[in-house]
């Protein structure tokens, strides 16, 4: 609630056994809030449950303040975070496919109330309609907006790709420590804040790893449990660049008590998206506010205890990252006419050349490669 500079001055829990389709929460449970609501002279209400429309208005009706659901608490932060052109496109494509999804609920709504079903369309139906329609241009403009961003984007990542250059991507639940983490291993300034989803777009900065030539880091946007879709779809573009990398660092705050939580949904969203197949390195930060008892109970492998804000055991990522990257490899033998050999230069920046000498006609190489320099290095691999 921090996040969109609110303060927090009560709140209630309520499990549900059913729920009342109006309101969501029982009529005991609105008057307890409506009660806290006043006392506290609090602004507004929001509730940890997916709301409709007609929910939505029905409370915010009864309670006399604003009401807001989760996801657009959520979108509400991310509106505030938005700082480039494509995060600012993002958040409006999140709010639109919210709004629309809610116009649903209140169509569905609107019948109910009519007690009626087909052939009982009121003039309210179709004013609904219409504002529908109007939502739903303004998400297929969006959506194209966004998709030349993201061909823009995917230019970018031709360019980097031709190089095949090795790619980290960070992930983790949001303000584990990402950003911080990705200034010290790129000794760069990043954005790094104590607020959540700090970053909204995602970002690339050379890695230096003992052992290997040229690696690559992304900083991506911070997972939380429940992403609502709207927000998946919205900042497709983020996950795709993570869809590139290579190996992926999960990034776990052990010093919070929700550590495990929040570890298990990132873990669940990477099977969500289809990157379990990938390499994972679990980086268990903020080791420095963490009690030791836990580094016991961490019992994920490969896995690297760091302080990115004290700057310890950055070195240990680091090698373990080159370690990594150098199972990934393969010794390779390539031969260069003379007429090519200045391509061994742009060779050494990509990988390991363990050995080179020269032939009759031009120069032999061998070298360790993934397996997308191999591919990318076939018209030169000699064996
Ligand atoms: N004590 C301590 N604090 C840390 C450490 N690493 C990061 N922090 C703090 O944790 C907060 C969040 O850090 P960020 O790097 O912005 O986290 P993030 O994962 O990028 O967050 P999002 O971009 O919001 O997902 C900041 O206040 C950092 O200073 C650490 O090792 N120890
Ligand atoms: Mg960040």
């Amino acid at each position: 609630m921090e996040s969109i500079g609110a303060e927090v001055v009560g709140s209630v829990v309520q499990r549900l056994p059913q729920w009342t389709p109006a309101t969501l929460i029982g009529s005991g449970k609105i008057e307890e809030i409506k009660n806290l609501v006043k006392d506290a002279s609090a602004n507004f209400v929001v509730l940890d449950h997916h709301l409709s429309g007609a929910q939505v208005r029905n409370l915010s009706e009864i309670l006399e303040v604003p009401v807001i659901d989760r996801t657009q608490l959520i979108i509400e932060i991310f509106a505030r975070r938005a700082q480039s052109h494509e995060g600012k496109l993002q958040v409006e494509l999140a709010q639109s496919l919210d709004q629309y999804s809610r116009q649903v609920g209140a169509w569905h709504g609107s019948l109910s109330r009519q007690g009626g079903g087909i052939g009982t369309r009121g003039l309210g139906e179709k004013a609904i309609e219409l504002d529908r329609r109007v939502i739903r241009n303004r998400i297929a403009k969006i959506r194209r907006e966004l998709e030349l961003t993201r061909q823009h984007r995917s230019q970018h990542r031709a360019s980097r790709r031709r190089n095949n250059i090795p790619n980290f991507a960070l992930i983790g639940y949001t303000n584990a420590g990402k950003s911080t983490l990705m200034s010290q291993l790129t000794n760069s300034e990043t954005f790094a804040a104590d607020q959540v989803f700090a970053t909204l777009d995602p970002l690339t900065r050379k890695v230096f790893l003992p052992n290997f030539p040229t690696a690559v880091v992304t900083d991506t946007v911070g997972f939380i449990r429940k992403l609502p879709t709207q927000l998946v779809e919205a900042f497709k573009a983020t996950l795709e660049e993570t869809d590139e990398a290579d190996v992926l660092l999960h990034v776990v705050d052990l010093s919070s008590t929700e550590w495990q939580t929040q570890m298990d949904a990132v873990n669940k969203l990477v099977i969500e998206f289809g990157w379990n197949e990938k390499p994972i390195i679990h980086v268990f930060n903020k080791s420095d506010l963490a009690t030791p008892d836990k580094k016991f109970k961490v019992n994920t492998y490969p896995r690297v205890f760091v302080s990115a804000l004290k700057h310890e055991g950055i070195d240990d990522l680091k090698k373990e990252m080159g370690q990594l990257l150098e199972r990934m490899t393969v010794e390779v033998e390539l031969f260069f006419n003379h007429s090519v050999s200045h391509k061994i230069f742009d060779l050494s920046r990509e990988c390991k050349i363990l050995k080179q000498e020269e032939a009759t006609k031009g120069i032999v190489c061998l070298a360790l490669m993934t397996a997308s320099q191999k591919s990318h290095w076939s018209d030169f691999i000699s064996r």
